[in-house]
Order: structure tokens, then sequence, then C-alpha cells
């Protein structure tokens, strides 16, 4: 899977979007390919990874997950909320 950020995935999870994607992902197991598309502060535009991710969702903005299906999910809670839900390592309890 593909996470989309701006410069990076440092800094607060409450004021830092990109960081609180990736580590939500991170945390439950994922391992996302991080693409850095720069931009923001009113320069998105002129940044072809911000083009290709207006081109998905529609708007600017990351983070955004795409996953290896080609399933796009758009903003930090939401992919916080498909992480929490599709956990890689949780085990499977067979009982017989
Ligand atoms: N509500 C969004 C906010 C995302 C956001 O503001 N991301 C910043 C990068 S950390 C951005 O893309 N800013 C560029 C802009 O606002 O045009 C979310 O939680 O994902």
């Amino acid at each position: 899977m593909d996470l989309y950020v701006c410069y990076g995935t440092l800094g607060p999870v409450k004021r830092h979007p990109c960081a609180r994607a990736y580590r939500a992902l991170t945390a439950a197991g994922h391992r996302p390919n991080v693409i850095r598309t720069y931009g923001c502060y009113g320069t998105d535009r002129f940044f072809s990874g911000r083009r290709a991710i207006r081109d998905l969702t529609g708007n600017y903005k990351v983070p955004t997950l795409v996953l290896d299906d080609g399933t796009v999910i758009d903003e930090s809670e939401n992919i916080a909320a498909w992480a929490a839900r599709q956990a890689p390592d949780t085990p499977v309890m067979h009982v017989s």
C-alpha cells in the first residue's frame, strides 16, 4: 500500500495529519510505502505528487492511502479507522 504524505511523517499526531495516518497504520502492523508529495502553504498545485492526489481524490490534501487493489482512502481519520479494522497481524483462532 502507498501512503502519500506532505514532507514526512514526523511530529505530534494531534497536529500533523500525515503523522496521524502513518502511526495508525504502523501501530496496527501495516508497512506502507511512504511517498512524499511536498507542497503545502498554498503551493500544492506546483507539485506533481499533489496534482496526482487531486486526480485521485478531488482535493490536494494528504495523507491519502492507496491500497494494493487501488482503493483510495482519504483523510487521516478515515485511514486510522481503516488501519484499526484491517490489522494484518491479527491472529485467526480456529475452534473445533
Ligand atoms: N482533514 C485532513 C487535513 C489534511 C491536511 O491538512 N494535510 C496537509 C498536510 S499535513 C495538507 O495537505 N495541506 C495542504 C493544503 O491544505 O492545501 C486530514 O486529517 O487528513
